[in-house]
């Protein structure tokens, strides 16, 4: 199939072009929106309601068993922008699953790196290249790329999640691999604490000596809400600041958790209007505790808890926190940044 046409009054220059398209070139100067001043973004601003996916995660949970056909039961948030696609933007897909009890996704690896956070409940462990990863509210959990994954319900309540993979980063690169796990292992009844924790999640700056060919992640593969609240708290007390964040990083080196995505959590005090900024990259969070709005590119969303919403690329972002906020982002950023087309700034309110 030839290539696009372009057209010409001019006879000599017309009947050029239909050569070029003929041989599958195109003129650069008729073509408009390459080198824009600014990044041309598809994906919109937009947030998805924590009531919404919660009726719809249980109502996916009634209507879709899980077998080996369908192997999740994921709902994608599918940004209004992006024509149909399933990602929250042109970088990320945001989605949440959902398990019923007693249930278990069997096992699977892939080259896109995912992550989950929980907004709610506990009971289900996943296992990471057979490590097993309890997972409860407000924790943080790695399956990086290629690395074996499935998750179990033991308990006797359903549960949901959000998961955030780099996909169409991976997609855009054509990396995409996939490949089925053996067997699943039967349920277990008591979840231990996981063999990354008891190397790497010591705290307090304390790293195992002589361990053996570090992973090109972070080796710890869960960060407990335990934790992470605290860090935030002991950061409120000692900062003169109502705004604090904390990054989740690599215990065995200065980097982000995975190559392609950064995670941070963010408190911010009740009252509080932070800076209005935006930055290069897409910027997925998720409301785990509080109230407030969120407005981006002058747009206002009303969040609550479990509320997820997306800020794409170059789109300014100011939060207003109504009670305390506390929120957990996760970003393309480590990308940009090894690229060197990472750029921030702060926006004159
Ligand atoms: O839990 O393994 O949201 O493979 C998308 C793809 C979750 C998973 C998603 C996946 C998974
Ligand atoms: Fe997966």
């Amino acid at each position: 199939m030839p290539t696009s046409r372009f057209r010409s009054d001019e006879p000599a220059l017309d009947s050029f072009y239909f050569e070029l398209s003929d041989k599958q070139l195109q003129p650069l100067w008729e073509l408009h929106g390459l080198l824009t001043p600014t990044p041309r973004v598809r994906a919109i601003p937009y947030r998805w309601c924590a009531d919404d996916l919660a009726k719809l995660g249980r109502r996916a949970g009634d209507l879709v068993p899980i077998d080996r056909g369908g192997d999740r039961r994921v709902l994608a948030m599918a940004n209004p922008g992006l024509g149909g696609a399933p990602f929250i933007s042109s970088t990320l897909w945001a989605a949440v699953q959902y398990l019923q009890p007693h249930e278990s996704a069997p096992a699977h690896r892939h080259t896109p790196a995912a992550l989950r956070f929980v907004l709610d409940g506990e009971g289900v462990y996943t296992l990471v290249n057979g490590d097993p990863i309890a997972m409860a509210r407000g924790d943080l959990v790695l399956t990086p790329s290629w690395t074996f994954h499935e998750h179990h319900n033991p308990g006797d309540m359903p549960m949901m999640w959000l998961d955030v993979l780099d996909l169409p980063v991976v997609a855009a690169l054509d990396a995409v691999f996939f490949e089925p796990g053996g067997d699943s292992e039967a349920d277990r009844t008591e979840i231990p604490r996981s063999t990354a924790e008891r190397r790497w999640g010591a705290g307090a700056g304390l790293s195992p000596v002589g361990t053996p060919d570090l992973p090109p992640h972070s080796p710890l593969l869960v960060y407990r809400w335990k934790d992470t609240d605290a860090a935030l708290d002991n950061l409120l007390e000692v900062e003169d600041t109502n705004d604090v964040t904390v990054r989740f990083q690599d215990p065995s080196r200065d980097r982000d958790v995975m190559p392609t995505m950064r995670c941070e959590m963010r408190r911010v005090n009740p009252g509080t209007t932070t800076r209005r900024e935006r930055q290069t990259g897409t910027r997925v969070t998720a409301v785990l505790d509080g109230s407030g709005t969120v407005v981006l590119d002058g747009e206002s969303f009303d969040l609550s808890p479990g509320d997820v919403f997306v800020v794409p690329s170059w789109c300014t972002h100011q939060l207003h926190a109504r009670t305390r906020l506390d929120l957990f982002t996760t970003s393309d950023s480590p990308v940009l940044e090894a690229l060197h087309l990472h750029r921030s700034e702060e926006v004159d309110s």
